[in-house]
């Protein structure tokens, strides 16, 4: 039970940053964005080639998924607390390689 806190990841943070324009949600193409760079950091920490390659060919099918899962009502938009819904529930925190640390 006291490897829970391993790591810690920040949604607030991951989700701010994912928000290019900063207007509080993430669209499609920010998703896409934020797929691509999480693929980028994967491939560089290795061991995932299979993955990287399976989801590339397929990013915009990815895509459309992940926004079905993200985006609860339907309005094309994934707003902070569906971010943290999903992300609560979902391999996606648990998979994300560890960020280094960049908190004072
Ligand atoms: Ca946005
Ligand atoms: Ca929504």
């Amino acid at each position: 039970m006291t490897d829970e806190a391993k790591y810690e990841f920040d949604p607030r943070s991951f989700f701010a940053s994912s928000d290019v324009d900063s207007n509080g949600v993430l669209d499609r193409n920010e998703i896409t964005a934020l797929l691509l760079k999480y693929l980028n950091e994967l491939s560089q920490h290795g061991g995932a080639e299979d993955l990287v390659r399976e989801v590339a060919d397929k990013i915009e099918q990815t895509v459309e998924t992940l926004m079905q899962q993200l985006d609860k009502d339907g309005d094309g938009y994934v707003t902070y607390n569906e971010f943290l819904d999903r992300a609560a529930q979902s391999g996606l925190l648990k998979t994300r390689p560890e960020p280094a640390p960049d908190q004072s």
